[in-house]
């Protein structure tokens, strides 16, 4: 594997072509191809990559607290999703499998950190506790990993939640499903936030959906185009899915959304752990991965 660090982005490359892309700012991966030289993730033409704000698209890290922060809660000062994905990480270099039988070609993982010592102090006040994360990315053949660890490294507990905020791309939203889901029950933020239990086995995206899934059993999510499996998505310690596409109008109603039909070629998978708060105590860390694969 090659990785590369050049003007706070870092890429990396397998021998069998495969790559990922991870921007500095909001530890943000941006690109992830396959060995078909395919890229998985919708990213906006018009993502602000200056820093200014949170990049729309790719993988964004949503911690501390995901949507708009409750206003009786800790999180309150917080902006929307928390302060993970619009402050800079720093890359903690890369290490490949140490295997023996030469697979250390088949994979590379990326660590970056984030700890409170490094955010704005207005920020800190905002959130005042000490913790750490590593985030690791990790690039094989037909799969791409993401993990994050977080650590208290204070004298307080704090509560939080997570979430990778995964911007897929689709060939065609209309002709896209989403498998694994039957059965489980949901918030629909489209229908004033009440509670549904899934009933299909492959759900159609026809309208703007945004949809949080609990799915304590963590079964397997299937994303289907043509009703051909294109992605699988795997998680641990990661009991909710959320399920977004802004369709029409939101997306038109969002200047860093571009191009401004993209709503029919992007869907977010986002596994996390937002339906409850973790509490950790001083000392003590979590960790939450998923893993998505292409089906090539
Ligand atoms: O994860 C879905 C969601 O919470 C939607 O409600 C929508 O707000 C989306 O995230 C984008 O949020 P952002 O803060 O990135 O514009």
């Amino acid at each position: 594997p090659t990785v590369d660090l050049s003007n706070n982005v870092v890429t990396a490359t397998l021998p069998t072509g495969e790559s990922a892309q991870v921007h500095l700012f909001g530890a943000t991966v941006t690109s992830w191809k396959t060995s078909d030289g395919k890229e998985r993730l919708f990213l906006s033409t018009a993502a602000d990559l200056t820093g200014k704000k949170p990049i729309r698209g790719g993988v964004p890290i949503v911690f501390p607290v995901f949507g708009p922060p409750p206003k009786d809660h800790e999180t309150s000062q917080l902006p929307q999703h928390g302060f993970a994905r619009n402050n800079t990480w720093e890359f903690m270099g890369k290490s490949s499998s140490e295997s023996t039988d030469s697979k250390s070609d088949d994979s590379v993982k990326l660590d970056f950190g984030l700890s409170s010592s490094m955010l704005p102090e207005d920020t800190k006040n905002k959130w005042p506790y000490e913790f750490g994360l590593v985030y690791s990315v990790t690039l094989s053949k037909s799969t791409l990993k993401v993990q994050l660890q977080v650590q208290n490294k204070g004298e307080k507990p704090f509560d939080f939640q997570c979430l990778f905020h995964t911007y897929f791309t689709v060939n065609d939203i209309s002709q896209t499903t989403v498998s694994g889901l039957e059965g489980t029950q949901y918030i629909d933020k489209v229908q004033k936030a009440q509670t549904f239990t899934e009933k299909h086995d492959a759900l159609p995206i026809e309208g703007e959906t945004d949809r949080v899934y609990t799915t304590p059993a963590l079964p397997p999510i299937v994303v289907k185009e043509g009703g051909k499996e294109t992605l699988v998505i795997t998680r641990d310690s990661l009991p909710d899915v959320t399920v977004w596409n802004g369709w029409v109008d939101k997306i038109a109603g969002m200047g860093d959304f571009e191009p401004k039909d993209g709503w029919k070629r992007y869907l977010c998978i986002e596994p996390g752990f937002v339906s409850s708060w973790t509490k950790l105590e001083a000392g003590e860390a979590w960790e939450g991965s998923t893993v998505a694969e292409a089906k090539l």
